[in-house]
């Protein structure tokens, strides 16, 4: 072990923020806001006051590899050391994917983790950055949690600091810093050996030998290794299936996010002449992800909906499925599904934070959000590329395209379109009053006609927690009409400039000789409706949405 210098604990004043509250998942800023003096260090000390773990309790870090995770966990690494942190488990380079630090953080039964990653958002120095804050169980920190640690942002005073030289974290193996360990791991090892015990990679083996061929995009991002190992390597994939492998501090320019948009390289490669089977990427920190079969889209929700209803295909899941969640936004089609198997299905508010209290009293197996996120009880965050190996196990079980099976899962149970409209970058208190006023309607417009459909119920979605009873309002406006269909609005937590407004649309069609329609079109009565009723257009100055999904 090598002995680094370095044992003056440093006490530097700060002074308070007033804007550390963390979001829907973890503190994201721009990298400017990150850079000022004191602001890092200022949240970061929140976070160690805040979770007050035992003396030499094991804590692990990394992040995206995005701009400024380098200098972001030497500041930490060193205030963790003064902190009284007992060993740091770090990924090579400063990397780990987020499913990868949710698995690092239960196998190695570290306390804590650290995660630094702004998703799916922009990076480069005008880019975005975030810290995100893990608990024992691997899972991003409850709300009770993250309200404490914006408490502790707006009172802090002074953080501490080992005053030390940078850790070198290119080469694995064990070091000192001051009293702390520091561990640097494989960042892929834990991962794709969790993922080996989850499916079948010997038939994902033959499936490849049989000429199948897959396109998986890393968008520049942190999965380019994992996939390079595990689909490439393990797996057998041909070299060069994984596309944009090589990550990039500012992804290549572009922003890591795996839709029909931003990944655009994919999307022509699934939609050209000599298209393969099977098309996948994944985000920023690899916890997203995209799933195509060949001029085929598989929105997210019918994705998760699909994996439900084929789980006992995958080893790892053949002793069948607890019960199932999903965010309140995500499409009811996992509902129907649930019904079937004769599970329970939750609804949770948006955020992977609150499907960890069902995943840890065992209450459900699978769960899933419409923003392009589905995961398991193996770890507890949503899980990109283990996305991708549950739908290669199943193709390579069924052995037949991506969308017959996505068909047929809708023959059996009946169609849910489904789409989301997202307004980005509106003045926050526009987007604020037409919440607030559409709120104050809410009680007015059941029983009313809008266009062709009449509002059946309308509310405030509310969750309250059935493990801890804890309740959690304000998390989106319902409109439920007659036939299935219903409308949400909700801002998004995850912006970094002005507000994003979501507006989630379905329908469910149990007719087949309809199943064919383009979402736009089968939604097309629903979307001018809502235009109408929150007057989007006279409000916000906006004729079309900025992103749809
Ligand atoms: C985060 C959360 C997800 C959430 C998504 C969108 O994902 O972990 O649970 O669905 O943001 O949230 P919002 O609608 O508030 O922007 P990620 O991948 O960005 O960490």
């Amino acid at each position: 072990m090598n002995e680094i210098a370095g044992t003056r604990v440093r006490m530097i004043a700060t002074m308070p923020f007033d804007d550390q509250r963390p979001g829907t998942s973890g503190l994201r800023k721009k990298v400017t806001v990150f850079r000022q003096p004191r602001y890092l260090e200022n949240f970061v000390q929140s976070v160690f006051d805040t979770l007050a773990l035992p003396p030499g309790s094991a804590l692990v870090l990394g992040g995206d590899g995005r701009y400024y995770n380098r200098e972001a966990l030497q500041i930490i690494i060193k205030m963790a050391a003064a902190n009284g942190i007992g060993r740091v488990l770090i990924g090579r380079d400063g990397i780990l994917s987020t499913p990868a630090a949710s698995c690092v953080i239960r196998q190695h039964g570290a306390s804590a983790g650290i995660i630094l990653s702004a998703s799916h958002n922009p990076g480069g120095p005008q880019g975005d950055f975030g810290v995100k804050v893990n608990g024992a169980n691997g899972g991003p920190a409850p709300s009770v949690l993250t309200e404490a640690i914006y408490t502790r942002s707006r009172a802090l005073s002074a953080y501490r600091i080992l005053d030390a030289p940078d850790v070198a974290l290119e080469r694995l193996g064990q070091s000192r810093l001051g009293e702390m360990i520091v561990e640097v791991i494989d960042p892929v090892a834990d991962y794709a050996q969790l993922m080996e015990s989850l499916f079948d990679f010997t038939a994902i083996r033959a499936l490849f030998a049989s000429r199948f061929r897959l396109c998986y995009d890393a968008m520049h991002a942190v999965t380019g290794p994992y996939a390079k190992e595990i689909l490439e390597r393990r797996l057998g994939a041909p070299a060069g299936s994984v596309i944009h492998g090589e990550p990039r501090a500012d992804f290549g320019g572009e922003p890591p996010d795996p839709n029909l948009v931003h990944a655009h390289e994919l999307v022509r490669i699934m939609n050209g002449p000599d298209a393969p089977d099977f098309g996948a990427a994944c985000d920023g920190d690899g916890d997203r992800n995209m799933i195509l079969g060949r001029r085929f889209f598989v929105t997210p929700s019918d994705s998760l909906a699909v994996l439900a209803a084929n789980a006992r295909l995958a080893p790892g899941y053949a002793a069948g499925l607890k019960g199932v969640a999903r965010s309140m936004p995500t499409s009811q089609a996992l509902d129907r599904v649930a019904q079937q198997l004769g599970i329970l299905c939750y609804e949770t508010p948006t955020g992977w934070k609150f499907f960890g209290n069902l995943l840890d009293a065992g209450m459900i197996t699978l769960c899933g959000e419409e923003s392009f996120g589905t995961g398991s009880s193996h770890l507890r965050e949503k899980d990109g590329l283990w996305a991708v190996l549950f739908w290669l196990n199943l193709l390579a079980v069924r052995r037949q395209p991506v969308e017959i099976i996505v068909r047929e899962h809708w023959w059996t149970h009946g169609r849910h379109f489904y789409t989301r409209h997202d307004y980005e970058g509106l003045d926050p208190v526009v987007a604020r009053c037409l919440m607030k006023q559409l709120r104050g309607r809410l009680g007015r417009l059941r029983g009313e006609r809008l266009g062709t459909r009449r509002v059946r119920e309308s509310d405030d979605f509310e969750y309250t927690d059935p493990v801890d009873g804890s309740v959690t309002s304000g998390q989106g406006l319902r409109l439920f009409f007659e036939e299935g269909a219903r409308v949400v609005f909700r801002l998004s937590g995850t912006g970094t400039e002005g507000a994003t407004l979501r507006i989630y649309l379905e329908a469910f069609e149990p007719d087949p000789a309809r199943h064919h329609l383009d979402p736009q079109q089968a939604l097309a009565g629903l979307i001018s409706v809502v235009h109408d009723v929150v007057q989007l257009r006279q409000r916000t100055g906006r004729h079309a949405p900025t992103v749809i999904t």
